[in-house]
């Protein structure tokens, strides 16, 4: 498979010392990983980044994605397979453009990839796509997931074959648009500008046995303070922004997510899917570039933080996918990593 990838760029990585892990593919710019083990392997679903020199705003229009590709593993440090084309926007009836950070899920001989894209109104919502194999090709159903809005899907399951969707994202995310149920175009392109109320919450909702749709309406996932009051709007350093990822370590769910415009990658610890989750850390310091977006994985004896950063190119939409151990204190907390060595 790792022949059908076209070099795209291969530009030189500089100081590839100061950096506590090393791309895992240099042929090709990749971001947002979501990893998953299948049948022993890591399969990783990352948004494939291209230049089309659109500048950077607030609003992410240079994240102008048009495309998948899916990344294998057969163990760790081995070499990494890039799939083809896993499923291209023109293949997705409803989408435009912007096809933003995706994941995936397994179940009954299926692979699912959930993937956001704008529709023809510039409005992001989430679409799924189906494959009997995990590398794909990825067939995307006409219509996005019903009742679906904002960004960055990531699709847990639960020990009881329970699926859950964690979703959302603000600024270009579209997430305050929607802070009243309904799309609000006249709400401002960042967020509430309420510093003193309840930031807004990532969304979560449960997934119909088909994997195709929400069993219910999406309801708030609640971070909240140690003091036991939501997150607030203002608390830039501990707000969830985006970049949604569920990861159960025996009965502890962590809720973890990304601060956008202070760059941490943070975790909040629930004693089931809905939360409410406590803020509890950061996982991951801020990288080099803007965005910082995340999954956890545990395979081949070890949990796995896979992330991203500008490595390659020094550019904040040409970033590239990295993977490094992540550590759990006695006490179930996570000891934070600092992506650059000192
Ligand atoms: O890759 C585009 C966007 O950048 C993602 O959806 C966000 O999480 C951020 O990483």
């Amino acid at each position: 498979i790792a022949g059908c990838s076209k070099p795209e760029e291969a530009p030189k990585a500089q100081e590839t010392d100061k950096y506590i892990a090393q791309p895992l593919v240099t042929e090709i710019f990749t971001a947002d990983p979501s990893a998953h083990v299948f049948d022993g392997k890591l399969y990783i679903y990352p948004s494939h980044d291209i230049d089309t020199g659109i500048p950077d705003d607030d609003l992410g229009n240079q994240y102008a994605m048009r495309d998948y590709r899916v990344l294998e593993l057969d163990k760790p440090g081995g070499k990494v397979a890039i799939g083809p084309v896993a499923l291209d926007v023109d293949d997705v009836p409803w989408a435009s453009k912007s096809m933003w950070a995706p994941d995936a899920a397994y179940k009954d001989g299926t692979y699912f990839l959930y993937f956001p894209a704008k529709d023809k109104d510039g409005i992001f919502r989430i679409g799924v796509a189906t494959s009997d194999t995990p590398m794909g090709p990825f067939k995307a159903e006409p219509e996005p997931i019903k009742s679906s809005f904002s960004m960055d899907p990531a699709v847990f399951t639960d020990d009881d074959g329970t699926s859950y969707m964690y979703f959302g994202g603000i600024w270009g995310g579209q997430l305050q648009k929607w802070a009243s149920g309904k799309y609000d175009p006249s709400i401002g392109d960042v967020d509430l500008k309420q510093d003193d109320k309840p930031a807004l919450m990532p969304k979560v909702a449960k997934m119909a046995p088909d994997m195709k749709e929400f069993a219910e309406a999406p309801r708030d996932a609640m971070i909240l303070d140690t003091n036991g009051k939501p997150v607030l709007g203002g608390d830039h350093d501990k707000r969830f922004f985006e970049a949604s990822w569920m990861y159960r370590r025996g009965g502890k769910y962590y809720f973890t997510y990304s601060t956008g415009d202070t760059h941490f990658l943070n975790y909040a610890i629930g004693d089931n899917p809905y939360g409410p989750f406590t803020y509890t850390g950061h996982i991951l310091l801020p990288v080099q570039g803007w965005t910082s977006h995340h999954s956890i994985v545990d395979w081949d004896g070890k949990t796995w933080l896979l992330f991203h950063d500008t490595q390659l190119s020094g550019k904040n939409h040409l970033r590239n996918v990295k993977m490094t151990e992540l550590h759990f204190n006695a006490d179930g907390t996570i000891q934070t990593i600092d992506p650059f060595k000192h």
